[in-house]
């Protein structure tokens, strides 16, 4: 495999690849093979300040580029992107255990069509004219907000980075992006195709642990606005260090998505689409580590059985394996603290007396193994316990009957997340009123697909604030309105 040119530096800042300060790297693993995939710089306090700078001196004069000239740079990046897709996706796979085949060639894809969109659209940032009446004039425009930070997770890092990019540059921001020390090698490859598109100081990567590099990255006082995505714990830290300031965030957290299936979505004839639903929803090919993931699946008693059934047949003909063989489905857990967390789950669940319909208790993680715990599927669960609560980030499914819609809707809004839902149902009513009950940012009605470009994303409740993927996404999170007022 090709490894980034840049891979012992990390550091994109300035228009420059520059050595951490402290000269410290750190190592990316691949979790399926378990060996480094490349060195890269381990940048600190020292390194986000100098990225915040070159950042903030770009600025004045990127922000007065017209933005359809800033879109085209975008959609060139996109370009590059599909152009060197094949390459970037085999970096994406052996970096996040993501499966080539079914997760990380399509996340390039979405990548290289998220920057094309924003390239395409950012012209369209219009202000307000207001009707006052003779004598007076006023009208409005959206105005940057200056340097953005962004922090990524390991998840999907590329399309996270491509929607931020997106959006901060397309808005007339500068950025500094700090991806997750998981899996910074595919956005590293990104900044390398876009080194000589944007002006220098623009677009900086800094590559760190979250406490040594992004802490400093939101507490930085020149930071207007940061976009966050990750677990609720780290949001609400950046969240307090941007209140501190008054800076705007993004927030996209967690969320722990109700998938419902209504009988009439699995009758005999519809059973096989209804199960790959279920099984698209839950995230599998990504071993559920997705913040949509609809991870407590709501079955009707009527239909319990079947469904559950014909999913777990479905589970055991996907290839559990090696993320960069095209034979595979499903790839490994990111690192070995998140596989004991997933493990710990499965354990916890099944002491407590969970019928395993698929899977088991994985194997500790040892120095040689992938962290493959495969898919699992759980049932005689109760909404009590901690596997039906919380958010696992691992393959596991939990399946519940439910006989009563009111009391389905209770259980599926019983919970502090809000992010996504999946219904399935065949009947156009049944399928409104479901959507207008459930608190989720995003409802899916018999589709279990990813984000699409343009439409707007984000979470209710604590799982999340802002909305992106969208042009009104980036308008509201990442520009102000500047009211002009003029007597005439
Ligand atoms: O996330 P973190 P982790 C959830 C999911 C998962 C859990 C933990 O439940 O199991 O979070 O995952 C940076 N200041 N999601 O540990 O720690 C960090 O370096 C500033 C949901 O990976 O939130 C990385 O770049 N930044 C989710 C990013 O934050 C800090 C995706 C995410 O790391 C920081 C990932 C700090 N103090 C996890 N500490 C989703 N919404 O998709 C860490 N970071």
């Amino acid at each position: 495999m090709t490894l980034p040119r840049s891979g012992l530096l990390g550091n994109f800042i300035g228009g420059k690849w520059i050595k951490p300060v402290s000269g410290r790297t750190m190592a990316v693993e691949n979790p399926c093979r378990r060996d480094i995939v490349a060195m890269v710089g381990a940048a600190d306090k020292q390194d986000v300040d100098a990225a915040v700078a070159a950042a903030k001196a770009a600025f004045p004069a990127w922000r007065r580029m017209a933005a359809r000239a800033r879109g085209a740079l975008l959609t060139e990046l996109g370009n590059r992107v599909s152009a060197h897709a094949e390459e970037i996706a085999k970096v994406l796979a052996a970096e996040t255990g993501n499966a080539l085949r079914t997760q990380s060639r399509p996340e390039v894809a979405s990548t290289a069509e998220v920057l094309r969109y924003y390239g395409g659209v950012v012209s369209e940032q219009k202000g307000e004219t207001l009707p006052l009446g003779p004598g007076i004039f006023s009208y409005t425009t959206r105005e940057p907000l200056g340097v953005v930070g962004a922090i990524i997770p390991w998840n999907s890092p590329l399309v996270l980075a491509a929607v931020k990019i997106g959006m901060a540059l397309g808005t007339g921001n500068t950025l500094v992006l700090k991806p997750a020390e998981d899996a910074p090698l595919a956005v590293i490859k990104v900044a390398e195709l876009a080194a000589d598109i944007f002006p220098a100081g623009v677009f900086n990567v800094v590559t760190g642990t979250g406490i040594e590099a992004g802490a400093p990255l939101s507490n930085h006082p020149d930071v207007s606005k940061i976009s966050f995505t990750g677990s609720v714990e780290v949001g609400k830290l950046v969240a307090h260090a941007a209140a501190d300031r008054i800076a705007k965030v993004t927030l996209e957290l967690g969320g722990k998505s109700p998938c419902i299936v209504y009988p009439d979505a699995a009758t005999p004839e519809q059973l096989d689409t209804c199960a790959t639903n279920v099984i698209n929803a839950m995230r599998f090919a990504r071993q559920g580590q997705s913040c949509t993931a609809g991870s407590r699946l709501f079955i009707h008693r009527d239909v319990f059985g079947p469904v559950v059934a014909k999913v777990v047949e479905k589970l055991k003909a996907m290839k559990v394996g090696d993320a960069l063989d095209e034979a595979s489905d499903i790839g490994a857990i990111i690192n070995a603290e998140r596989y004991g967390e997933v493990c710990a789950f499965i354990r916890e669940a099944v002491d407590r007396g969970a019928k395993v319909e698929i899977g088991q208790v994985p194997a500790p993680a040892n120095e040689t193994d992938g962290f493959m715990p495969g898919p699992v599927v759980l049932t005689g669960v109760d909404n009590s316990w901690r596997v039906v609560r919380e958010e696992v980030f691992g393959p596991v499914l939990v399946a519940i009957p439910w006989t009563n819609e009111d009391e389905m809707v209770g259980w599926a809004n019983d919970t502090h997340y809000g992010l996504a839902a999946y219904i399935f149902t065949n009947d156009i009513t049944t399928a409104l009123r479901a959507a207008e009950r459930i608190d989720a940012g995003w409802l899916q009605i018999n589709r279990a697909g990813g984000q699409i470009a343009g439409m707007s994303y984000g979470g209710a409740k604590q799982s999340g604030i802002g909305a992106e993927y969208s042009i009104e996404g980036a308008l509201e999170s990442y520009t102000y309105r500047k009211s002009v007022t003029v007597t005439v």
